[in-house]
């Protein structure tokens, strides 16, 4: 099956962020491709990627970046799929400068934005199989259990020390 999912990630350097939404995908059984495109070393493959990204049957991208984080805005500028912004943990800064480069688009090119770093990279995972459990029950039903198992997670383990 083709991919339904877009990771992409401005660098090899963010794959130990990213690949916690990959490991997610994994888990819910979403077909899904990964790829180093950054908006500023490689800008006519991000604008290639972004403008075939419909034809080749994605349905969503998640796009990670750090620093000056331009790739969720600009890939989200050149197609109509929904676009989720992963802000990468920075060292100089700490991610705060990835958070404000991709949260604040102005009004008409929406980027879903989410935490900085690891627990954002698994958001963007599963907020991207809740974008696909839309239209697949299938994939929404084992969303759905997941959250089940946490819950009965937290209900097993909520013993606190006396
Ligand atoms: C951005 O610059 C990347 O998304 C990465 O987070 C950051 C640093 O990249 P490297 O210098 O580690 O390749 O483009």
């Amino acid at each position: 099956m083709s991919s339904l999912v877009g990771v992409i990630m401005g660098s090899t350097s963010d794959w130990e962020t990213m690949k916690k939404a990959c490991e997610i995908l994994e888990e819910l059984n979403i077909p899904y491709e990964k790829k180093v495109v950054s908006a500023h070393r490689t800008p006519d493959l991000m604008f290639e990627y972004a403008e075939t990204a419909v034809e080749r049957g994605l349905k969503v991208i998640i796009a990670g970046a750090g620093g000056a984080a331009h790739l969720p805005g600009m890939v989200a500028a050149k197609t109509v799929l929904p676009v989720i912004g992963v802000p990468v943990q920075s060292k100089a800064l700490n991610g705060l400068d990835s958070l404000l480069s991709i949260v604040q688009m102005p009004g008409g090119i929406p980027v879903a934005t989410v935490a900085i770093g690891a627990a954002g990279a698994t958001n963007a995972g599963l907020l991207a199989a809740q974008f696909i459990g839309s239209f697949d029950p299938e994939v929404q039903a084992r969303v759905a259990a997941r959250r089940e198992r946490i819950t009965q997670d937290v209900l097993d383990n909520a013993e606190l020390p006396s």
